[in-house]
């Protein structure tokens, strides 16, 4: 069906239409450039905060095992940034999971700074028989300059099981 004249004959216009989205995609990417960084799609964000897998930390005085729900930021230029941290006993369904607490964090951070670990160090809960499954959650903020971006969405560590 496709002869070899129609497909040299359509040839002129494919490249043309290539060159067009090309040039398309050039333009798309302006405002993104533009855009100011806290107004912020979360690629445009200096800090990347990550909620590390909760782990044992030893014991109370009153013998309560302990565990730390250790964020990880990294900032790349210099920012403020507020972390709200949810922990969370995860079960399975019909069972929503158990909301243990909700703790905040404020750092000023800059590339030189690295990454730098928070820990949250909390007794572990005794909420079931067996085994309890903890994680927790974050997102973050970061300003400059008096600006602030919006929080972000939910970032998620994974799940620990540990024994009581
Ligand atoms: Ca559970
Ligand atoms: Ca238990």
């Amino acid at each position: 069906m496709f002869k070899a004249s129609d497909n040299k004959k359509s040839s002129p216009l494919r490249r043309k239409l290539a060159l067009l989205s090309v040039i398309g995609l050039g333009m798309a990417s302006v405002p993104v450039a533009l855009a100011a960084p806290a107004q912020a799609s979360v690629t445009s964000y200096a800090c990347s905060v990550t909620p590390l897998k909760p782990i044992f930390a030893g014991f109370n005085s009153s013998g309560v095992k302990l565990v730390d729900y250790r964020i990880q930021v990294r900032c790349y230029s210099d920012r403020y940034v507020n972390i709200t941290q949810q922990r969370w006993e995860e079960d399975d369904w019909p069972n929503g999971d158990d909301h243990l607490g909700t703790s905040y964090f404020s750092r000023h951070l800059n590339n030189a700074s690295g990454y730098v670990t928070i820990s949250n160090i909390r007794t572990l809960v005794d909420g079931e028989i067996g085994n309890e499954e903890v994680y927790h959650q974050i997102q973050w903020q970061e300003g400059t300059g008096g600006v602030w971006s919006p929080y972000t969405g939910w970032r998620y560590s994974a799940s620990t099981s540990m024994s009581n």
